[in-house]
């Protein structure tokens, strides 16, 4: 096979920014599946130029003219950007290939605009993709593995790929790890509740924790595990075994369930400093947060409790809820995050809307088959752009009126203040207010003003919320063609629109092109 020149770009932007936050973090928020399907492709003897976008590097200059191949890893908020980017390419003769969630959640969707558009991905498919590498036009070439891959290239192996992306972030330098892939719990909204759950080889880990030793002072190490720590005593007996207490650094996702005391006081030991555990609602998935079926007020209680708990071993704990899930009705979901922010003052709120990505989780079909997902361009899919899914006990002016009111008090200065005295370290203290005064949070509640004052004031952009016309609001558009910059020029034609019931076309048999069919390679 001929050497091939190929680029790969993990897009961590949705378009060029100079913004503070992205010259801050979005080096630290770097995926790792690009590094290793570079890596896979310089194992087999071809030049690799490797890019993470940040949105503050200049694309065109970076990566070679004439490239034969390109891989893109993009989130649905970054689709259009990918969308555009393959654009440009094929102008240049270069096949693509698109690989990461918005692939898996919006298959149908980037074969218009990709050569190939891959599910799970191993080392295989990737050899396939670098043998055939062809143009396929007009509907890209769907290829999956059959599981997540059991292994990925050491962190030694991609540490020319990693260093020059935490030399971007000029302040923290976080180095993402996986030891663990997929989840055995079943929240139904989870793109990993249908994933096996499936560990890591525990010598792959430890060699990646020696080697990041001898890198840096002190490493600090986000899992971006989906479920830390499932297999507990294990893990941590691995990772203790491999560093002396409290040399690295740590950050994990992880559930309640798995934070009892004695795992607290184990994870304090070697070193984690920031849990982001999920709570989602208090009317529905009890399992998550060693709830069981209790509800309401008293899962509230239980969980600050919780929380409070965990406050005093890990000085950084965010709490992350859905907002809008069809267990919600009136006021109360929301007085009762409220009162939780009153009780556990020391954990940051993270708030998502609730969002359908396209096939990301069995609920999804649901939730098509009663029409109830929106097309709002995949810009605003990320969780708090915009919610794709109609509220089944809301109506929208409400909703939002709910949702600023509980953002207003998640960051106000009372609520900043209090969360300050909850931390016990310096950095804790200063990321809960810069997070509660920029886009996050002050940000936000701007945001969700100006789309509740539409609603109520405009008449076509409450329209399109009813689904009551497909136009969309101008007001979009004029944010998409912001965010992309020069990058708005190369917008494949109509693709600012999808089929928000694409999932549930697929399966219930529409006929579809040859090459439209997913092929699964083991
Ligand atoms: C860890 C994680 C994070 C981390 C790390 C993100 C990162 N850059 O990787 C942090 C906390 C930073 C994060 C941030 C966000 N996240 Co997140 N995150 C996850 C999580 C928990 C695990 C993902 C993971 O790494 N899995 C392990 C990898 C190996 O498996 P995988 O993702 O399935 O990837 C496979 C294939 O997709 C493919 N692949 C993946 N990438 C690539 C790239 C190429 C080039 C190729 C060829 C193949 C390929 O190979 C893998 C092996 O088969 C998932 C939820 C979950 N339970 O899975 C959400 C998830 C991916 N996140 C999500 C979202 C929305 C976000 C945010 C937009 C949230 C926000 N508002 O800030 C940001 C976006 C950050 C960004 N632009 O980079 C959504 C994505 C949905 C979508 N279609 O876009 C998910 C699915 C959660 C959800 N809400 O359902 N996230
Ligand atoms: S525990 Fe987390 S990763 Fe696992 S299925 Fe539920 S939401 Fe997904």
């Amino acid at each position: 096979m001929r050497t091939l020149r190929i680029g790969v770009i993990d897009l961590v932007a949705q378009g060029p920014t100079k913004s503070l936050w992205a010259r801050v973090m979005h080096a630290n928020l770097a995926s790792i599946m690009p590094q290793v399907v570079a890596a896979w492709c310089k194992r087999q003897g071809h030049e690799v130029s490797f890019l993470c976008y940040t949105g503050l590097e200049d694309l065109a200059t970076l990566l070679p003219q004439n490239l034969d191949l390109v891989f893109i890893g993009a989130f649905t908020e970054s689709a259009l950007l990918a969308y555009a980017l393959s654009n440009q390419f094929h102008a240049q003769g270069t096949v693509t290939v698109l690989g990461g969630p918005h692939a898996r959640c919006y298959p149908q969707d980037a074969q218009k605009y990709f050569d190939y558009v891959l599910g799970f991905t191993n080392e295989s498919i990737i050899q396939e993709v670098l043998l055939d590498c062809a143009r396929h036009s007009p509907l890209g070439l769907r290829l999956s593995a059959q599981r997540q891959p059991t292994h990925l290239p050491s962190v030694q192996e991609r540490w020319e790929l990693i260093e020059p992306t935490t030399k971007k972030a000029p302040l923290i330098k976080m180095v993402p790890l996986l030891a663990s892939i997929g989840c055995p719990y079943t929240c139904s909204f989870c793109i990993d509740s249908t994933v096996p759950y499936q560990v890591f080889d525990f010598e792959a880990t430890k060699a990646d924790l020696r080697f990041l030793l001898t890198k840096f002072k002190r490493p600090l190490v986000a899992w971006h595990d989906p479920n830390f720590g499932v297999r507990f005593d294990q893990l941590m007996d691995a990772i203790d075994d491999a560093v002396p207490p409290n040399r690295i650094d740590f950050i994990a996702e992880s559930s309640l369930s798995l934070l009892s005391e004695p795992h607290l006081k184990r994870l304090k030991h070697t070193g984690f400093k920031a849990l982001l555990p999920g709570i989602e609602s208090w009317f529905d998935l009890g399992e998550k947060s060693r709830t069981g079926s209790i509800q309401g007020i008293e899962k509230v209680r239980r969980v600050a409790d919780h929380v409070n708990l965990v406050l005093r071993y890990i000085p950084y704990v965010q709490t992350n809820f859905v907002l809008g899930m069809d267990g919600d009705s009136g006021e109360e979901p929301f007085s009762l995050t409220r009162r939780f922010i009153d009780l556990a003052p020391g954990a940051f709120p993270g708030y998502s809307l609730l969002t359908a990505f396209g096939e990301a989780a069995p609920l999804n079909l649901e939730y098509q088959r009663d029409s109830r997902v929106i097309g709002f361009p995949f810009t605003f899919l990320n969780n708090n752009g915009a919610m794709n899914v109609k509220p089944l006990n809301y109506d929208w002016p409400e909703f939002y009126r709910q949702v600023i009111d509980l953002t207003k008090y998640s960051f106000s200065s009372r609520a900043i203040l209090k969360r300050i005295t909850g931390t016990s370290k310096v950095v804790p203290k200063w990321m809960n207010v810069v997070r509660a005064v920029s886009s996050e949070g002050y940000g936000r509640i701007r945001y969700y003003g100006e789309i509740r004052q539409r609603l109520l004031s405009d008449a076509g952009f409450r329209d399109y919320f009813e689904q009551e016309t497909d136009i969309l609001p101008e007001f979009y558009i004029d944010r998409i063609r912001t965010t992309l910059g020069r990058f708005w020029d190369w917008l494949p034609e109509g693709a600012i629109h999808h089929n928000p019931n694409a999932y549930l076309a697929s399966q219930v048999g529409t006929p579809v092109a040859a090459s439209d069919e997913e092929r699964s390679v083991a």
